[in-house]
């Protein structure tokens, strides 16, 4: 481990984050293209999480329920499939004490991100901060029963970066999954039509257009949601590893337009299927546009062939 040499990159902000780091891989440099450190109070709800690490990939932000001393600790069992129901849940930090302090990141201390394990029922919401560091929010679990994975996106005050942080929560009842959606280039919601351009290239940071149209009509006044136009959530198929999608400039900044294009630079760490959900507010209503998209060449296809009775090998083998 050459954390000396690489440490020295990132200066004495960072220095204290590493020493309170347990996570194994995390201290390391950052990969070729990733964003500066302190990046964390502008960057895109992707973004968070994702920490350097030497030689090997970064762990992408969401597959951990504890990171950096911090902990993600729900305080209501289960959803509720067919009703909302109150989600409470805190963040504890270092010394074991709840969260109550936090940096607004997108105009917000905590974005809520719930999803079903098989990529349905996404939803992005913002909970209110309670007494003692409780997070509340009603919420139905939206696509029916299932194991849910739930991702807080914060930053503690006090701390140089965002993170987020998952857990699993269950919605009792029959869980019927569906099939990740094909690749494709549009997806429609509310009347509303989103095409996808560009590519993602595992390892490396691409650019993402989204264009919004409605009644094949060019939508030019989009409106402003969370500081942005659009907001891009990436979740890997597979492990729903929670990913870099970074916003290509601001409203008001005098060069990004209200639409129909909606930029992004989005960073994927391995070839593979990812879902992509597009938050963009317009007419008052926020819509979310799903797509999936393949990064690079995929891993190659399960035999059709495949039975129980496999070698074990096979079924604990490293890929
Ligand atoms: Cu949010």
């Amino acid at each position: 481990m050459n954390a000396p040499l690489k440490l020295s990159l990132f200066g004495l902000g960072l220095i204290a984050i590493f020493a309170a780091t347990f996570g194994a891989g995390r201290v390391a440099g950052p990969a070729p293209t990733a964003a500066p450190a302190g990046h964390g109070t502008d960057a895109g709800h992707g973004s968070h999480g994702a920490t350097p690490s030497t030689g090997a990939a970064p762990v992408p932000g969401g597959l951990q329920v504890a990171q950096d001393g911090y902990r993600l600790q729900p305080l209501t069992g289960e959803l509720s499939p067919d009703a909302a129901q109150p989600l409470r849940f805190r963040v504890l930090g270092p010394d074991g004490a709840p969260v109550t302090a936090y940096t607004p990141t997108h105009e917000k201390n905590l974005h809520l991100i719930v999803v079903r394990r098989d990529l349905a029922g996404f939803q992005h919401v913002h909970p209110e901060l309670r007494e003692g560091g409780v997070w509340e929010i009603p919420l139905r679990a939206a696509a029916g029963a299932g194991q849910y994975r739930m991702f807080a996106d914060f930053q503690p005050a006090g701390r140089g970066e965002a993170l987020t942080l998952g857990v699993d929560l269950p919605a009792p009842g029959t869980y019927q999954p569906v099939p990740l959606p094909a690749a494709g280039r549009t997806a429609t919601v509310d009347g509303y039509t989103v095409t996808l351009g560009g590519e993602l290239r595992p390892g490396a940071s691409s650019p993402l257009t989204l264009t919004v149209t409605k009644d094949g009509k060019p939508v030019t006044d989009l409106q402003p949601y969370l500081g942005a136009y659009g907001h891009l959530v990436a979740l890997r198929d597979g492990d729903l590893a929670y990913l870099h999608v970074h916003p290509d400039g601001a409203p008001g900044d005098g060069r990004t337009q209200a639409g129909p294009q909606i930029v992004f630079h989005a960073e994927v760490p391995s070839p593979g299927a990812y879902r992509l959900f597009l938050d963009f507010q317009h007419g008052g209503v926020v819509r979310t546009a799903a797509f999936t998209a393949v990064a690079g060449t995929p891993p190659p296809a399960p035999p059709a062939a495949a039975t129980p009775s496999a070698s074990p090998t096979h079924d604990h083998g490293a890929h």
